[in-house]
């Protein structure tokens, strides 16, 4: 789906001496120089090629002969093919098979880095480093690399190979040492991995933060934000359909004191329609199967068969998952938050709520269409209809339950007018009832998680901050969601680009050092599309949703009249539009574009739902209001009125996307990228078309360009002295820092190329610091040794 317009590795070798056409030279038979690597293997004559074969993938052949412009190769199975020699990329000696590290291939084109990547994904090695980046490549089975024996050698550093608990370490390492807040962000498409990614990270600050018995509260937060906010879906059989910032605090001793969660943008529409062979939100399926006895007489409770909601998409269980299982730990999860029985219990009377709010039906009243809701016609015989249950357990009279969903008060000047619905209309009003109650419920469970785990006041120390949140979102038909989805994308796509790229070559102009300007692809252009005022799609979306008369159409022909010149955007027929990301071209479809963005609810259903003598349905009802932007004036039964004047959800997403770019703005990032090795959840199979667009999507070939050539490790005059400086032979320690330094780099040999002195600081390519760091270690654990002997003697 994606026409990525990323970097092409082919083009550009990242061996430093080797010319930027190389790879795409006639292989070399007598001029070995276009090869020259600074590795020893490297000037040996190249004998192994990539060929990529009619279907796209690359297979790795041997050079048999070279003529002319045409190679002879021989491939694996026997087959001896003839290629333009051009189009042959140079494959890596054997030895390299399986590096940890992108960064340290020889040749680093596209064809190599996917086969590292596949080489190490079939020996279950499912983490790869590319270079600041760990690439994580999804297994779709159990790998034996977690748990405490393995956070035990992450946390001594006895095992050193890329892991998601080397990154959770080093993020409490740096906190500590720098004082500055940690973030660790995942990323990638749905069922690539981000939640389970997320999931290991907190396992690892729990196992080394915790203590205080916080840490079991946070990683319980897991299954009740899955259970309300994952659902299956044709992609990911739990996929989340909402995205989560959750920030653990730490305190000054490093131990964990509390944390919060932020969620974006759940997906409502889910609660009351689904794809075929999807399913709505994964609780409501737990509940109908695991509820007790006395549970379901309460909630009037069949299975879900019965519900209309849950029938639609003919997708009632997911293989290998015991949906009334999951319940009871959704119940113990809620317990551990502090969620009392009560609330838990009023919790199940919402979700029951919202399934039989779907299913009340309408009859037809008169002639013009105007409806009246009736019983269930599916149980005639059961004397509870879906109407009566409903007002019953959200705690309101039925009639005013039945006028809420059938008529509408509507304020035309200083009169109040009541409209009767039509069925599309009362329809409408049902399902808009249904979602906002699932969202409230959802928020109000998070506020609950929330106080749960509150800080408290005294909150002095730092925190690391993880965030797991959709990528970016190609499919053929895009709507509203995939808008909103890939705005988001934008917007961390640029902070991605201007932590390594940006920040990384300022530093270095800064600095003096000479470094060749790299060009990075920056989208700046395409992130002043969607937010420019008063004419970006944004501002345009929200003009068009606030019109009475605005419909999907005339969005889209708004869009095209007044974005056409812009080259990130391209108007196409009727309702389309397309958006050139920084990851490919998506066109979306405006249909339900304003309903979605407008996302009313009449201020009927809100007083309704304060009208309840249930607690939530009251609590849901205030929060409403507090989302309203106008606040309604007086009291509120008698307030009539119009449609509640909410923010849209595309100005309220913004706002909150601003909000997180400014948190995560003052932390250091820490970046997973998440791969998905093929489209059908299935362990072993690797397809290179699939992983190669993903890593064009998310940027990692990019980062390995530019990380490999430049010089990744920094470290002030100053530090770099006072922190080795002790390992003089020479004693200089009066000398100012940068002599200290330059004194430092002589007696260990570090070669002038592996380094460069700027202004303030000693720029390193990748690895030199390591040998330093062994030596410090080494000395002090030595000094440390005879410390504690001469205690010993002492005592
Ligand atoms: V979505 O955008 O929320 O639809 P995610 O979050 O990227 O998506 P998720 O973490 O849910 O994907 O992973 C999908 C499935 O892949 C999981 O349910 C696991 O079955 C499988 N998975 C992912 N990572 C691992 C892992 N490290 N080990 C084993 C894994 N299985
Ligand atoms: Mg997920």
């Amino acid at each position: 789906p994606y026409s990525g317009h990323g970097v092409s590795l082919e083009e550009q070798s990242l061996t430093d001496d080797v010319d930027p056409g190389a790879a795409t030279m006639p292989l070399p038979q007598s001029d070995e120089r276009r090869w020259s690597d600074t590795s020893a293997y490297a000037r040996k004559k190249v004998l192994q090629s990539w060929v990529q074969l009619p279907n796209g993938n690359w297979e790795l052949g041997k050079i048999l002969s070279t003529s002319g412009e045409e190679s002879v190769i021989s491939l694996p199975e026997g087959k001896v093919i003839k290629v333009i020699s051009e189009t042959l990329v140079p494959a890596n000696p054997d030895i390299l098979d399986g590096v940890d590290d992108l960064m340290q291939l020889s040749y680093l084109n596209e064809p190599s880095v996917l086969y590292n990547l596949n080489y190490r994904y079939n020996q279950d090695m499912i983490y790869t480093k590319a270079g600041p980046v760990l690439v994580a490549v999804n297994p779709f089975k159990e790998v034996p690399l977690y748990g405490n024996r393995y956070i035990e050698a992450y946390r001594k550093k006895s095992n050193e190979s890329p892991h998601v608990y080397a990154i959770a370490d080093t993020a409490i390492r740096e906190m500590i040492r720098d004082e500055v807040n940690q973030s660790i962000i995942i990323s990638g498409e749905s069922g690539a991995g981000k939640t389970e990614t997320a999931k290991i990270a907190m396992q690892y600050l729990a196992a080394l933060g915790g203590g205080s018995g916080i840490e079991y509260e946070i990683l319980k937060t897991n299954p009740i934000l899955e259970a309300f906010g994952n659902a299956k879906t044709l992609r990911n059989d739990n996929s989340s359909r909402f995205g989560k910032l959750i920030e653990i605090h730490f305190s000054e001793s490093g131990k964990i004191s509390g944390a919060q969660v932020q969620t974006f943008l759940l997906e409502k529409s889910r609660v009351v329609q689904c794809a075929e062979g999807e399913r709505s939100y994964h609780i409501f399926y737990q509940l109908c199967a695991g509820a007790s006895p006395g549970l379901r007489e309460k909630l009037n409770l069949t299975s879900a068969h019965e519900f209309k909601y849950l029938g639609q998409s003919n997708c009632y269980s997911i293989n290998g998952v015991d949906d009334a299982e999951r319940f009871h730990s959704v119940k113990e999860a809620l317990d551990i938050v502090h969620v009392s029985k009560e609330d838990q219990e009023s919790v199940f009377a919402m979700l029951a709520a919202v399934l039989w709010l779907g299913n009340v039906s309408f009859t037809v009243i008169d002639n013009e269409n105007h409806v009246e809701p009736v019983a269930d016609e599916s149980k005639p015989v059961q004397s509870l209809t879906g109407l009566s249950t409903v007002a019953k357990l959200i705690g309101c009279n039925i009639n005013e339950l039945k006028l809420s969903l059938s008529k509408r008060n509507m304020r035309v000047g200083k009169d109040t007018i009541v409209q009767k619905l039509t069925l599309p209309q009362a329809i409408d009003a049902r399902d808009a009832l249904a979602k906002s109650v699932y969202s409230c419920l959802f928020d109000w469970l998070v506020e609950q998680i929330n106080k749960s785990l509150a800080v408290g006041k005294r909150r002095t120390g730092r925190s690391i901050s993880i965030l797991d949140i959709y990528g970016f979102e190609s499919f053929d038909k895009n709507s509203f969601e995939q808008f909103c989805i890939n705005y988001a994308n934008e917007r961390l796509q640029q902070h991605f680009n201007r932590h390594l790229f940006k920040l990384e070559q300022e530093e270095y102009i800064q600095d003096g050092i000479d470094w060749t300007r790299v060009d990075f692809e920056d989208n700046q252009d395409c992130l002043s599309l969607f937010e420019k005022k008063p004419l970006g799609l944004l501002s345009l979306l929200d003009e068009e949703s606030t019109f009475p008369n605005g419909t999907d159409l005339t969005l889209a022909n708004k869009l095209k009249q007044h974005l056409h010149s812009n080259s990130c955007f391209r108007g196409d027929r009727e309702k389309l539009f397309t958006v050139v990301h920084y990851a490919g071209e998506v066109t979306y479809d405006t249909t339900g574009f304003l309903e979605k963005n407008r996302d009313l609810l009449h201020l009927d259903s809100i007083q309704l739902l304060s009208s309840c003598s249930c607690h939530l349905p009251q609590a849901f009802a205030s929060s409403m209001l507090i989302q309203s932007e106008k606040p309604v004036v007086g009291p509120l039964y008698k307030a009539g009125g119009a449609d509640s004047q909410r923010l849209s959800v595309a100005t309220k997403f913004k706002g909150q996307l601003f909000q997180l770019m400014q948190r995560l703005g003052n932390t250091t990032p820490h970046f997973i990228r998440c791969i998905k090795p093929n489209n059908v959840q299935s362990p072993g199979l690797y397809e290179q078309g699939l992983v190669l667009q993903q890593l064009r999507c998310c940027g990692v070939l990019e980062v390995v360009r530019i990380s490999r050539s430049g010089f990744p490790t920094r470290v002030s005059h100053q530090k770099f002295a006072r922190r080795y400086g002790f390992l003089l032979v020479e004693n200089i320690a009066d000398k100012d820092p940068l002599s200290v330094s330059v004194a430092i780099l002589h007696q260990f040999n570090i070669l002038p190329e592996m380094y460069q002195v700027g202004y303030t600081k000693l720029f390193f390519r990748t690895g030199q610091i390591g040998v330093l760091e062994d030596t410090r270690n080494r000395t002090l654990h030595g000094i440390l040794r005879v410390q504690s002997s001469f205690r010993g003697y002492q005592a």
